[in-house]
């Protein structure tokens, strides 16, 4: 295995051979859709064998596509897991890429090439709609909400925007189209500040009474539309969003886009809100899950993947449009609001059979579902179990419609797109991820690595979910069973330091003595 490991020449980063292994050409350009889903876990969907709800429209997705069941996101929380999937390189080699807030300036440089530039650079209409979480603007705290903000989307390549600026628990609750704030309204000037409240404005701490959803722990600032979050807020008044209508305006806007782009090829990321806290779905989704807000936020999702599907249905243009569903890390049930997840859950296993879940080292914090559908060119039903990591999607989908990355960018993202299109199931030869506390993880197809770390073996703040952090090094093995119960680091030093040292020559980006 030791020598294995090493006898396999390192992946040749992107930019060296972008333009190469793009297949058989005859189906062009298509038009590209990223739907990425909040905090859905590897065993949410009843595709993946979750239990308690019906998602008609995702079993349609997976019917008229390939399921991917080894798919790694490179983090175990939104921002970190974004920025890598976006710009092909990892969050690690990033220290200010922890889970941001909404007043955070824009974390991607826009002179950072991205995947909206490089679908850019081939012609597309490129859009990003949903969750952001990437920062906006010069410089953090320093934000004007009530003017045309000075950095964005717009400047990594999105030709068009319509944003939620960190996560739905994060204030400011105002949607932002192309860098303004939707339905600004004057009368009420917006004010956002993470370390003190303005005078006079209510929190969930002081006026729980005001409250119609709980905080369980943290989430217990400024209070918007009935909920409590992080962060202050003031004024806001019609611009302000309801729960309620999240999705339905992401949903909007995300059609609205297809339909004006009907003619294509357009690049469209749609970040949903489903499922991250606060759930608090349209009222149509209530009681319709016995998992309770949890099971409808997953009602919700599967409601938002249909109006996508049934717009490019209506427009004719489905045949030819490539959608790749998948989560920005993993499960979750008590993150922060009294929404009944854990009492609810009743024996559906949101992280499927894997230990941990969002935060964690372990395989429940960074493995997803994964769902590709293109009915011109992938196949139907069908099911690959590839080892794959989301920061691989960048350098394929370039490869796909014959983009070339520039030098020096997108470094860890490598072309693998006959895995994306299920054609090729060889796995990548190892994946790595971090966990919320910056831990690196290495997986390969038999082991799995995960770097000594501090921290508890449990979430400090409130969730309850195991870690993977041990102040020494671990190893599992993920052929035989893949629960990460059994650390054979000790029994196994040879492999534990051969791992050990492919991780530190990912770290450094030291691939010079294993290329020929
Ligand atoms: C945590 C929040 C959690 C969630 C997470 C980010 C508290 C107590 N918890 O800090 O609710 O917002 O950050 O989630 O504040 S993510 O999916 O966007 O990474
Ligand atoms: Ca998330």
């Amino acid at each position: 295995m030791n020598k294995k490991l090493f006898a396999i020449p390192l992946l040749v980063p992107a930019a060296a051979y972008a333009q190469g292994n793009t297949g058989d050409n005859d189906i062009s350009r298509p038009n590209v859709i990223i739907i990425l889903s909040d905090d859905l876990g590897y065993g949410d969907l009843p595709c993946y064998g979750g239990l308690h709800t019906e998602t008609p429209n995702i079993d349609r997705l997976a019917q008229n596509g390939t399921r991917f069941t080894n798919v790694h996101t490179s983090a175990a929380t939104s921002t970190p897991s974004r920025y890598g999937m976006l710009t092909g390189e990892y969050a690690f080699r990033r220290p200010d890429t922890n889970v941001s807030n909404g007043d955070a300036a824009m974390i991607i440089r826009p002179e950072q090439f991205t995947m909206a530039d490089m679908f850019r650079s081939r012609g597309y209409s490129t859009c990003a709609v949903g969750k952001w979480h990437l920062g906006l603007g010069d410089k953090s705290g320093e934000q004007d909400w009530n003017a045309m903000l000075s950095a964005g989307p717009a400047d990594i390549g999105f030709d068009y925007s319509y944003i939620m600026a960190a996560t739905s628990d994060r204030v400011p609750c105002v949607f932002i189209e192309n860098g303004m704030v939707v339905s600004h309204d004057p009368e009420h000037p917006i004010e956002v500040n993470y370390t003190r409240n303005f005078d006079g404005e209510p929190t969930g701490r002081d006026n729980p009474e005001l409250l119609k959803l709980h905080p369980s722990h943290g989430h217990d600032q400024s209070i918007v539309n009935g909920i409590s979050r992080i962060g202050y807020m003031k004024g806001g008044g019609k611009a302000l969003w309801t729960d309620e209508g999240i999705a339905d305006s992401i949903a909007l806007h995300a059609v609205r886009f297809i339909d004006k782009h009907a003619d294509g090829p357009f690049f469209m990321y749609v970040a949903t809100n489903d499922i991250h806290v606060p759930r608090y779905p349209h009222e149509r989704f209530r009681g319709k899950s016995s998992m309770g807000l949890r099971g409808e936020a997953i009602l919700s999702l599967d409601w938002t993947v249909g109006q996508i599907m049934d717009a490019l249905e209506a427009r004719g243009i489905a045949d030819n449009t490539l959608i790749i569903f998948s989560s920005d890390n993993g499960p979750v049930l008590d993150d922060g609001y009294d929404d009944l997840a854990e009492e609810l859950v009743d024996g559906h296993l949101p992280a499927g059979h894997f230990r941990g879940g969002k935060y964690s080292a372990f395989e429940g914090g960074t493995m997803v579902p994964a769902i590709v559908c293109w009915p011109a060119r992938v196949k139907k039903g069908a099911v690959s179990d590839a080892l794959m990591s989301q920061i691989d999607w960048l350098a394929s989908l370039a490869s796909l419609v014959d983009a070339r990355l520039p030098r020096n960018t997108a470094c860890d993202s490598y072309n693998r797109l006959g895995n994306l299109l299920g054609e090729d199931d060889t796995d990548r030869q190892w994946v790595i991820s971090m966990a919320a506390n910056r831990a690196l993880t290495l997986r390969t197809r038999e082991w799995k690595y995960i770097e000594p770390s501090e921290g508890g073996p449990m979430v400090g703040w409130g969730p309850r979910i195991e870690t993977g952090y041990l102040n020494a090094p671990q190893l599992y093995r993920m052929d035989v069973t893949s629960d990460e119960q059994k650390n054979v680091a000790r029994k196994n030093p040879a492999v534990t330091a051969s791992m050990e040292m492919l991780m530190k020559r990912i770290r450094t980006n030291d691939y010079s003595d294993t290329l020929e």
